[in-house]
């Protein structure tokens, strides 16, 4: 889509210029005679590369202006769009995400101008289906870029921005990750920044529960999707912690992200009569493990990881989910203006809606790209330039600020990496009919 740079063509034309001989003297004279063959066919040459330069500038030209970021950011709306999990198996977290991000536009809706200041533009918002695979997200991702938003929020897995997110690095478009949390998503480039805490940060805490539960457990068994960038950047955070306090896992049960029935891998694992399971498998999948894992025997404590946090998982292991573990970077109970607001916002647009940490940081995602962009509009950082200029100065400016959101008070790294200071270990506490539930706060912890 990017049209040709206009440099490449000026020189080619400098060259098809200079490999014509300059018109004879005779010519030049102007003497009365009729042009030879020759004459004729360096006129032909002459006019051809003329033609040839005419057309090569008006390609470049036309190539330049079908790139949006190349052209002046108009007056009137911006528009940020948001690619997100809305089929598919990680639609059990695109679900959360459309929730909170819809609750963030209510709320950007209540911002109030300060008086005196001339009106702010007003910001649309575009959401696209991301499905739960690569080709999805990239499709979500350069219709977007295309269409010319200012910045988007996504995709919802970490498997999917390692695809995607380069895309928008070459086109200069700020990235928000509202939920990927493996290793390495900032550091795609410049314009890639998170507010999901990455796996080394929060995985560590369910663990230690566990342990602080029971110090008496030798021998743990860990399961993880070999084929999903976040199972396996989560596995190996959860696999380090427990090397640190001295556990080496009796076994390790490497499955696939499609997998839903486990009984080869369980029974694999039961042999070894582990005392914790650790569990970094998505939603689907993982719900499936657990109910499995009970209605096979085992009794003991399980772990399980960020691809469980969504109380979409309820229908799937139902009375089996009651009594997991898992470190969460949001807490429902959080103190604060902000926290009250989002909750509020929720009970009254979704009241069977539990407030989730996967839905208040799709909030967060678009709460910090909203503030980031009312700054920059009243430094006038959005007057007179293109919209490839304005990308660059809003990531700038995102990545310059502090947010109080429902995750709490958070920045980012230079690298667009969060910085967060609250996580907290909850309990699945599942109701006698097993068909719902909630998670319960057990632990408050600082950042490591
Ligand atoms: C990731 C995740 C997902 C499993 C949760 C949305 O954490 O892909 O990084």
């Amino acid at each position: 889509m990017t049209g040709p740079t206009p440099a490449p063509s000026i020189r080619t034309n400098a060259l098809l210029m200079t490999t014509v001989p300059p018109p004879s003297t005779a010519v030049r004279r102007g003497r009365q005679r009729s042009a030879g063959p020759s004459e004729r066919r360096q006129r032909g040459a002459l006019r051809l590369s003329a033609l040839l330069a005419a057309v090569i500038g008006v390609l470049a030209w036309l190539g330049r202006s079908s790139d949006p970021a190349a052209r002046p950011l108009t007056a009137g709306p911006l528009t940020i769009g948001a690619v997100i999990a809305l089929t598919g198996n990680a639609n059990l977290y695109g679900q959360d995400q459309r929730v909170g991000l819809d609750l963030a536009r209510q709320w950007a809706a209540g911002w109030r101008h300060r008086p005196g200041e001339p009106p702010l533009r007003p910001l649309h918002f575009q959401l696209q289906d991301g499905g739960s695979d690569e080709a999805t997200a990239i499709a979500g991702f350069n219709l977007l870029i295309r269409q010319g938003v200012l910045a988007l929020i996504g995709p919802t897995l970490s498997q999917q921005a390692f695809a995607a997110d380069p895309i928008a690095q070459r086109r200069g478009v700020p990235v928000v990750a509202p939920s990927n949390t493996a290793k390495g998503i900032p550091q795609i480039g410049s314009f890639i920044s998170r507010v999901s805490a990455q796996s080394s940060v929060i995985a560590p805490l369910s663990i230690s529960e566990a342990l602080r539960r029971d110090p008496g457990i030798r021998r743990v068994t860990v399961f993880y999707s070999q084929d999903d960038a976040f199972s396996t950047s989560e596995t190996a955070i959860f696999q380090r912690t427990l090397r640190e306090r001295g556990l080496t896992p009796v076994s390790v049960q490497r499955t696939q992200l499609a997998d839903n029935d486990f009984q080869i891998p369980i029974t694999a694992a039961l042999q070894a009569d582990p005392q914790l399971v650790v569990i970094s498998i998505q939603a689907v999948g993982g719900g499936n493990l657990v109910r499995q894992l009970r209605e096979l025997g085992y009794r003991g404590p399980i772990v399980v990881g960020n691809g469980m946090n969504t109380a979409n998982i309820y229908p799937i292991c139902q009375r089996w989910c009651d009594g997991i573990l898992i470190a969460q970077a949001y807490s429902p109970e959080l103190d604060t203006p902000i926290n009250r607001r989002f909750r509020e916002l929720l009970r009254r647009s979704s009241p069977d809606h539990a407030p989730s940490q996967i839905t208040a940081q799709a909030f967060t995602a678009y709460q910090v790209l909203f503030e980031a962009v009312q700054r920059l509009q009243r430094r006038g950082g959005l007057e007179s330039v293109t919209l490839g200029q304005a990308r660059k100065a809003l990531m700038e400016e995102l990545l310059a600020g502090t947010y109080d959101t429902p995750l709490g008070p958070i920045r980012f790294t230079p690298d667009g990496e969060l910085v967060q200071r609250r996580f907290y270990v909850a309990e699945v506490r599942m109701d006698p009919g097993g068909r719902s539930g909630r998670f319960a706060l057990v632990r408050e912890a600082g950042a490591p």
